[in-house]
């Protein structure tokens, strides 16, 4: 089953329901699959052709997860958990989309879902209590409640270039790679971008390039994943006791295993920090982060671990020129998001791979046949693949933006930086709930857990405002506000303000510079949400 994937034909959504779900992701599929087990109408739209979310759209090659697949995968079905088999430490794009398939396949999604369909306006009625939606293929859908499951990392961003649409060969957005694939034997092949995608794409653009030019603003950090297939011993041990096992994973800071260090790395010698780390390097994986209890916190504790990493690029990097260009510098370790690496450092010891330093001589422009950089220097290219990252979190809310109460749009609600109780509903919007978004731990965790935490509260209030016979749920504006002052809160003592990263909506010109996700730990995260609803939903007006 790990090569099957489903495209299925489009299906009219219906005109009436209780919940309209969009996208069909992780999240939306579960919320989906929860809601008609509570018998209620529901039916998802999703702009692909099939399900997969960003395990569809990212299918270049490399594209790999960065939690475990033990961690990284439903909870909330026994017999789910028993009939899946992963087969490595990290899984593959292709793995994870065959999972995502399976679990359409084993409860019948599809059945409920629109492929093919954008949702492209959302206008709250107050008089009815309803969302009137419209779709790209003309739908016209009333719902009471829409759930916003269109994903942190949905919407591709390019790099603010001039004549960045200009380029004569094929220009590739690593989250839109052709799903028909790509040969690139023979091509001279340019990427922009190291973050994430690019440190997993270049090594494979590498291996089948003519020449790979990589053209890289800023050196990430980038540790070993040492990946491996997943011991089957170990897995079926999990499977046994797998409640218990992921009950940790939810009451924990990150949504994980991971072991958390109560030391400072300032308070312990020098030697026996870096033997720490050498044993995180060795055993690979993001761990290193949680050596120590200030790495995300102290510059100079995080220096520690930033120099560590540098002398490791300088002995794994021969030539000593391109070693130099990718030592990350000039922000602290851990403030942008930590990269793990499989052959990255060893592609540039490759004869066909040239580095360029375009902080140091800045791209001027995208010409018809290249790169041009403001020395004069030009680069020319077959195929440009941008690494660029995307409009996180706000992205594919905006590209709808919703009309809320009095007409007010969301993007005007947010225009300072998200704006919401929870992370889940924002007031003058009411019975809309966005899953795993900005003011909620998201993508600062094991998306997975907090996917499911969310998922799980916010059907359960809905249910519990039908059973009340409710038909209205908004957030209370001083509740909405204490909530999002305490995100910013949490955010400021930690290292993430001083990267430039889309963490804090640097890579979008005009974005406002905030850290919108929530940094107090899933466990207590989720504490706070259930006090909430034992409380009857404390924050929500109702009616
Ligand atoms: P998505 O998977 O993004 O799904 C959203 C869906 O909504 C998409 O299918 C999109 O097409 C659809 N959609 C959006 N707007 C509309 C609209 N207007 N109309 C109709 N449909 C719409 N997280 C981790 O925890 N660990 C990892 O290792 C990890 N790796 C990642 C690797 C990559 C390459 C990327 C891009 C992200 C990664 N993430 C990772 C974060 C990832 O976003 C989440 O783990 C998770 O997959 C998100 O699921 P989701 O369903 O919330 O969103
Ligand atoms: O995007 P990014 P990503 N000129 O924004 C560069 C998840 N993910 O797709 O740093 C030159 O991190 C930009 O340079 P700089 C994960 O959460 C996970 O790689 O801004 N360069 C940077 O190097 C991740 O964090 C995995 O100076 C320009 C790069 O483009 C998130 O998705 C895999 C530029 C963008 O990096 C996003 O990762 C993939 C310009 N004008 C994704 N504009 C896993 O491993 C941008 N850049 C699990």
């Amino acid at each position: 089953c790990h090569e099957r994937t489903t495209v299925t034909d489009r299906i009219a959504p219906p005109a009436r329901l209780d919940t309209l779900v969009v996208g069909a992701g992780f999240s939306g599929l579960y919320a989906l699959h929860r809601l008609r087990e509570m018998g209620h109408t529901a039916h998802l739209v999703e702009r692909a052709d099939q399900v997969g979310g960003v395990w569809h759209w990212n299918r270049y090659p490399g594209a790999r997860c960065d939690i475990e697949s033990v961690d990284y995968c439903y909870s909330f079905s026994r017999d789910l958990v028993q009939e899946w088999n992963w087969s490595e430490r990290y899984p593959a794009q292709p793995e994870i989309l065959a999972y995502i398939n399976f679990v359409a396949d084993k409860f019948d999604l599809r059945s409920s879902i629109s492929f093919h369909t954008e949702v492209d306006s959302m206008v709250w009625d107050e008089d009815a209590c309803v969302w009137h939606v419209t779709t790209d293929r003309g739908d016209e859908i009333t719902a009471q409640h829409v759930v916003m499951a269109t994903g942190q990392l949905a919407v591709p961003q390019l790099p603010d270039i001039p004549g960045v649409n200009d380029f004569g060969g094929q220009t590739i957005h690593t989250g839109n790679w052709p799903h028909e694939g790509i040969d690139l034997s023979g091509q001279r092949v340019g990427v922009i971008g190291t973050g994430s995608s690019g440190v997993q794409v270049i090594p494979q653009i590498a291996k089948q390039a003519e020449h790979l030019t990589v053209f890289q603003r800023t050196a990430h950090y980038a540790i070993p994943a040492r990946n491996r297939p997943l011991d089957q011993e170990y897995a079926a041990d999990l499977k046994e006791r797998f409640e218990e096992y992921r009950e940790i994973a939810r009451n924990h800071p990150g949504g994980t295993h991971r072991h958390i260090g109560e030391d400072s790395a300032l308070d312990v010698d020098p030697e026996a920090v870096i033997e720490t780390f050498e044993g995180h390097w060795e055993r690979g994986g993001p761990d290193i982060l949680a050596a120590y209890k200030d790495i995300r916190t102290n510059e100079e504790a995080a220096e520690r671990a930033g120099s560590f990493v540098r002398d490791k690029i300088k002995q794994l990097v021969k030539d000593p020129v391109k070693a130099e260009i990718l030592q990350p510098k000039g922000y602290p370790f851990g403030s942008k998001r930590l990269v793990l690496e499989i052959d990255y450092y060893d592609t540039y010891n490759r004869d066909n791979v040239s580095l360029v330093d375009v902080k140091a001589d800045p791209i001027d422009g995208i010409t018809e046949r290249g790169i041009r950089l403001v020395s004069g220097a030009e680069h020319e290219l077959d195929v440009l693949v941008h690494a660029t990252g995307f409009d996180a979190l706000t992205g594919a809310l905006f590209n709808i933006d919703p009309v809320g109460v009095g007409g007010q749009r969301l993007s005007e609600a947010w225009k300072d930086g998200p704006q919401t109780y929870l992370g889940i509903s924002t007031h003058g919007f009411p019975n809309m709930y966005v899953v795993a978004g900005a003011g909620s731990p998201s993508v600062i965790s094991n998306v997975l857990i907090s996917i499911e935490q969310h998922v799980e509260w916010i059907t359960d209030h809905i249910g519990w405002l039908a059973k009340n016979g409710l038909r209205r749920s908004e957030a209370e504006l001083d509740h909405q506000e204490q909530w999002t002052h305490h995100v910013y809160e949490v955010a400021q003592p930690t290292l993430f303000m001083k990267g430039n990263s889309w963490y804090v909506g640097a890579n979008v010109p005009g974005k406002p510079r905030v850290f919108a996700l929530y940094l107090g730990g899933v466990g207590t995260y989720r504490q706070i949400c259930q006090k909430v609803a034992d409380n009857e939903y404390e924050g929500f007006a109702t009616l």
